[in-house]
């Protein structure tokens, strides 16, 4: 029946399309016709899948192959395996790394998130302290470093912070593990916004070779496996200059005292009145350390990149650049039926929650028992402030909830929605209840909401901008 329209079928231009709609997720498709190429397609589908830079790939099985038997014996997956996925560098790149590291006297490890699919968080941490280099963070490498290690250095770029871009831009050797120097982690490029190339050189490791010179140039690129790469780097950096490392004194002052004036941003702001920055900060004393935090979009992805500290690898989820509304919930609940035995907190702009509220009922009827920081602020409101800031104070338009008639700001009362999915509700507006409310939810049975009630007044509501973002101006605007 291909090609006619079947239920679901897209035929219009050609039979079934579907892998192409599906193809720039995907590593690869397979179209299955006939249920004995499964026995071919299935381990090759998982070695595609799990080798190299993993990602998803997708296998077009229709109904009436899935209704086929086959006899086919099962393959063996260990039989169609590498034996090893780990990849390991050049020794004579990593040799030049070595000692390019070693005569540095600014030196930054940029983590990326690659160093969290190769579980590589122990090797950073290895190869940071014996350099005494300061450890940057990508927003997917949250977590692979402890954000209260000395030399911890935050994060870089547009959404980063005052201590990351500070010493990224006036590093002289960045090595750069796992991570493709997105717009994001690079202040859309511009020239010593975040980062200098020249004259910072680049050490760049990662396990896809089209992410090395992509988007900057490299003084030594080696295609591998994160947590092999760190590992053979470390041997190397101790046959050129012994088992004792360096100690940079003055360096992790510095760090210690940016850390310091940024925090003091941060909390200097505070007003009477509740601040996503207070909820997060708030929140952060309460919470245990292993605790998992999402933040999927808008000024709570932003700000709880830059506020909320992280310790371990794998308690920060987030979709990154692709900054995608309504991730929180979901992402909480399957985070939470994973590790069901620490605290789950979904951190969800008003307008991010609306767009997969119903999954309350999925929280509800698994029982998992998530906490969702619902930050109201009553609109989209870190689109209504590009708006602003761009075309003028006057001209947010359409991203605050309002009322047509009448002009009068429409909140939601995610109180009651919660309330009507069989979760634990409250309601917080006063900054000193924040920490309380948290414990009241860890200590609940089932899902909970919080309901943060926030100005939406960008001091409440906004984060510290001190990297870039290269928004284009219209040319007919002032
Ligand atoms: C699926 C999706 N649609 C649209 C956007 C564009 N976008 C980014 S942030 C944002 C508003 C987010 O609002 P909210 O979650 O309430 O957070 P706030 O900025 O108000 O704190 C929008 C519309 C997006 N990132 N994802
Ligand atoms: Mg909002």
């Amino acid at each position: 029946m291909l090609g006619r329209g079947v239920l679901q079928e897209l035929e219009r231009q050609q039979d079934n399309v579907f892998p192409q709609i599906i193809q720039p997720m995907v590593k690869r498709n397979w179209d299955v016709q006939h249920v004995d190429l499964l026995a071919d397609v299935l381990p090759r589908a998982f070695n595609t899948m799990l080798s190299g830079r993993p990602g998803p790939v997708h296998i077009e099985l229709p109904m009436d192959v899935q209704a086929e038997v086959t006899d086919l014996p099962v393959p063996v997956p260990a039989e169609r395996r590498a034996s090893s996925g780990a990849v390991r560098p050049d020794p004579d790149a990593i040799d030049k790394a070595a000692a390019k590291l070693l005569s540095a006297k600014r030196p930054v490890l940029l983590a990326g998130g690659g160093c969290l699919e190769a579980e590589a968080a122990a090797e950073v941490k290895k190869v940071a302290e014996y350099l005494d280099a300061a450890v940057v963070v990508t927003m997917m490498g949250k977590g692979v470093f402890p954000e209260d290690h000395p030399l911890d250095a935050e994060h870089t770029g547009s959404n980063g912070t005052l201590v990351g871009n500070h010493m990224t831009k006036n590093a002289d050797v960045i090595l750069a593990v796992g991570t493709r120097f997105a717009e994001q982690t690079s202040s859309s490029f511009m020239d010593g916004m975040s980062f200098s190339v020249p004259p910072t050189e680049i050490i760049h490791l990662d396990i896809d070779p089209t992410e090395i010179g992509k988007n900057y140039p490299t003084a030594v690129g080696a295609v591998c496996d994160a947590k092999a790469g760190l590992n053979d780097l470390y041997d190397a950096l101790i046959d050129h200059n012994g088992s004792e490392g360096i100690d940079r004194p003055e360096y992790r002052a510095e760090i210690a005292r940016l850390r310091e004036e940024w925090k003091q941003m941060l909390t200097g702001r505070w007003t009477g009145k509740l601040s996503l920055s207070q909820v997060l900060h708030r929140s952060r004393e309460v919470l245990p350390r292993e605790a998992i935090a999402i933040a999927s979009a808008g000024h709570p992805q932003i700000q709880a990149f830059q506020e909320f500290l992280s310790y371990e690898p794998r308690t920060w989820l987030s979709p990154g650049g692709y900054s995608t509304m309504g991730y929180t919930l979901p992402a909480a609940i399957g985070a939470k039926l994973a590790r069901p035995d620490v605290p789950v907190v979904g951190f969800a702009g008003d307008g991010d929650l609306q767009q997969t509220i119903q999954e309350l009922a999925v929280a509800a009827e698994t029982g998992a028992a998530v906490i969702i920081a619902c930050l109201n602020n009553t609109g989209w409101i870190s689109i209504r402030d590009f708006q602003r800031g761009m075309f003028g104070e006057d001209r947010g338009f359409s991203t605050e909830f309002r009322a047509r008639k009448g002009d009068q700001l429409m909140p939601v009362d995610f109180c009651q929605i919660a309330k009507a999915f069989n979760c634990g509700s409250e309601k917080v507006s006063e900054p000193g209840e924040v920490g309380p409310a948290f414990e009241r939810a860890m200590a609940s049975e089932g899902p909970c909401l919080i309901e943060f009630d926030l100005s939406s007044e960008p001091a409440d509501s906004e984060g510290v901008n001190i990297g870039h973002w290269d928004l284009p101006k219209p040319e007919y605007l002032p």
